[in-house]
């Protein structure tokens, strides 16, 4: 399949690309697995946004380029860098401790639109929490690995990455991924439903293309209302506003907020007799 992505935007740790309605954004440190650094998650951050932003875009791809240049093996992403860690945690330039990754986490999970995972190699610590998060996973056949390293290395993603797994997988299986920190294969992951679809590695990113293609030609508010209602339980009232916004958006298109903003500016008082009140 011809795919002609078209470059967003030039970053230093990501890619960034666009085509036919699908961005795809894509870890680009496979030296060191596609850790990610507070420069990362910034860059991560921004190029979301500008997917959220773009009325073109109703599917995010959200993967990782390699395999490394000095061994030849394939990450989607290792979590936080352990490099980029000091006495405040992860360090930016400027030495502020930062764990902006949360952010790029919310982010996914509010974005009005369809973000899969593609990974295509280690998907391990924070990388793994990503792959959670996302709404839809496709993994390599023959190079996806989940694991979740967490616990080795002091750190604990109590949210979406732990918590929100357990709804997914089970209580026993997720704190059996957390306290053993074993090497799960896609077909497993696949078994234990934190994966959608277990794909030959050379067709991974034509799949995931393909399945964008076909989330594109379903109705964009059906998207968008359902994933913010399968979101709205976990959420709490965060999802509840974001759901409910969504409702309050729709309601403004009809005839009935029409004569309630019309009577409001011809200084009158609204005449709602004539909708009905439908059950
Ligand atoms: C990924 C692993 C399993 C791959 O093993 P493999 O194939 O044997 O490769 P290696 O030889 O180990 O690695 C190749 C080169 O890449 C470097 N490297 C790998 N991972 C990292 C990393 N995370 N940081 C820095 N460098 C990394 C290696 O050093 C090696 O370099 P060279 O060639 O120079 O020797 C294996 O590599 C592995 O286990 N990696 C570490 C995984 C890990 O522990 N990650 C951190 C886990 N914690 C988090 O991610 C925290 C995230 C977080 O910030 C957070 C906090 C609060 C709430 C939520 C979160 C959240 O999780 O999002």
């Amino acid at each position: 399949m011809e795919i002609n992505w078209n470059t967003a935007k030039e970053y230093e740790d990501i890619t960034y690309k666009k085509c036919n309605g699908v961005a795809r954004i894509a870890f680009n440190r496979p030296e060191v697995r596609n850790a990610f650094r507070p420069k990362t998650t910034a860059e991560l951050y921004d190029a979301f946004l500008d997917a959220k932003e773009d009325a073109d875009i109703g599917v995010i791809l959200l993967s990782s380029e390699g395999p490394s240049p000095k061994d030849g093996k394939y990450a989607f992403c290792s979590g936080g860098d352990q490099n980029a860690r000091g006495e405040l945690g992860y360090v930016d330039d400027g030495g502020v401790g930062r764990l902006n990754i949360l952010e790029v986490q919310r982010l996914i999970r509010f974005v009005p639109k369809a973000v899969i995972c593609v990974v295509n190699g280690w998907a391990v610590g924070g990388g793994h929490s990503l792959h959670v998060v996302c709404d839809l996973t496709l993994a390599s056949k023959e190079h996806a690995v989940f694991k979740q390293t967490d616990a080795d290395v002091t750190s604990f993603d109590g949210g979406y990455g732990s918590a929100y797994l357990a709804k997914m997988v089970g209580q026993k299986k997720a704190r059996e991924i957390f306290f053993l920190g074993r090497n799960y294969s896609a077909q497993e992951a696949y078994e234990m439903g934190m994966v959608n679809a277990v794909i030959p590695h050379e067709e991974l990113e034509d799949t995931a293309y393909e399945w964008a293609q076909e989330i594109l030609a379903k109705s964009p508010t059906s998207i968008r209302m359902l994933k913010f209602a399968m979101n709205l339980t976990d959420d709490g009232m965060v999802g509840q506003q974001v759901f409910a916004g969504e409702a309050t958006r729709l309601a403004y298109m009809t005839e009935e907020a029409k004569e309630g903003r019309n009577a409001f500016l011809e200084k009158r008082k609204p005449d709602f007799s004539k909708f009905k009140r439908v059950s």
